[in-house]
């Protein structure tokens, strides 16, 4: 009997501590455990006489409920206690006012590198791509340009090594020589990308964006060459006639060469391309000449073809209404998300790749 009132006594004195799950497992194990104080009570009946049996089981019971309601009690109280301090702590405020969202812009060159790839791959040219950093031999040598060509110094060339081998590409037709030594004719690419020369100023950029056309097959001539560029002019300025005129020029890679302008005027202030008297240069073409064929592998006796380059950034300038080259590169925020287009917003006439 005394066993029964020390052990509850005992364990009543310990549950008023303040106690710990792990504290209050243990104390479950002391008692109801395999040999736990109160189980081995429960053991002890069947030794015990008919008459102290039954007054002892009914006490050992009462004390046994006790204390196991007041352990449960306990463990419900830490529960509840720790779900309350969850809530507390990990509630949401939706008062708060929103996180800002800011949206990207597409960079107005990026813009029009992938409507002038669209126009072209409308009539079979596919977008080939090369390094920034290219080698003497690509960039001039093997496009007929040679050691002492006075275009080496005409290119303004950033060399990035004492023996003038490596260089930030000074036009993207290094890409086209890469293409052609790598494959067969027919050959039908454009090439755009970014291309280095030393010279900055109100309209000259030290970087800047060209993309180059290259055609070559069997039957190629200057005709096709005036069609293609003459499709790809009204395509961009979205026009249906274009006023065009050739002007005898000279590069080392092209014989012939020409010059290309389009007519244009200004109307209220605003340029207006493809009518007018005024004339505006802007891209150089060619023949390509026979020693870059020879160069690449390419038989000039049964390939011939023409080549184009253009400059990207003063199209999207001329398209866009943009006049300061500068601001094309000064990563102002401020000016992308005026002159910047909006990603998601896909304009009627959409021009431009999928992204
Ligand atoms: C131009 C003007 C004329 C041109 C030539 C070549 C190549 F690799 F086929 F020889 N690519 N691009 C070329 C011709 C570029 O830029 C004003």
């Amino acid at each position: 009997m005394s066993d029964i009132k020390k052990i509850k006594d005992e364990y009543l004195n310990k549950l008023k501590n303040d106690l710990k799950i792990e504290n209050l497992n243990q104390i479950k194990t002391e008692l109801f455990g395999k040999n736990g104080q109160i189980s081995n009570l429960f053991k002890k009946i069947g030794t015990l006489s008919q008459d102290e049996r039954k007054k002892f089981a009914s006490a050992l019971n009462i004390v046994k409920e006790e204390l196991q309601e007041k352990i449960n009690f306990k463990i419900k109280e830490i529960e509840d206690k720790e779900i309350n301090s969850k809530l507390e702590s990990e509630k949401v405020d939706v008062t708060l006012p929103e996180r800002e969202i800011s949206q990207g812009k597409i960079h107005p060159v990026s813009q029009v590198i992938d409507e002038i790839s669209s126009i072209f791959s409308e009539i079979g040219f596919s977008v080939e791509e090369g390094p920034d950093v290219e080698n003497e031999h690509y960039n001039f040598t093997a496009l007929n340009t040679p050691d002492n060509h006075p275009a080496r110094d005409m290119h303004d060339t950033f060399y990035l090594d004492q023996n003038k081998k490596l260089l930030l590409r000074t036009h993207t037709s290094p890409v086209q020589v890469r293409t052609m030594l790598k494959g067969k004719p027919p050959f039908k690419i454009i090439a755009p990308g970014r291309t280095y020369r030393s010279d900055s100023d109100q309209t000259h950029s030290p970087m800047f964006h060209q993309v180059e056309g290259l055609h070559i097959d069997k039957d190629i001539n200057m005709g096709h060459l005036k069609g293609c560029l003459n499709f790809f002019i009204k395509s961009f300025f979205e026009i249906d006639k274009i006023k065009m005129r050739f002007r005898p020029s000279h590069f080392p890679f092209t014989e012939p060469s020409a010059e290309v302008d389009i007519g244009y005027e200004i109307k209220n202030g605003k340029i207006v391309i493809g009518e007018g008297n005024k004339w505006l240069e802007i891209l150089g073409c060619g023949m390509v000449h026979p020693n870059v064929l020879k160069n690449v592998n390419v038989n000039p006796n049964k390939y011939q073809g023409y080549a184009f380059g253009i400059g990207i950034d003063r199209l999207g300038m001329l398209k866009y209404g943009i006049n300061d080259l500068r601001a094309f590169f000064e990563t102002d925020y401020r000016w992308l998300n005026h002159f910047g287009f909006d990603p998601l917003d896909v304009p009627s006439n959409y021009r431009g790749l999928s992204r």
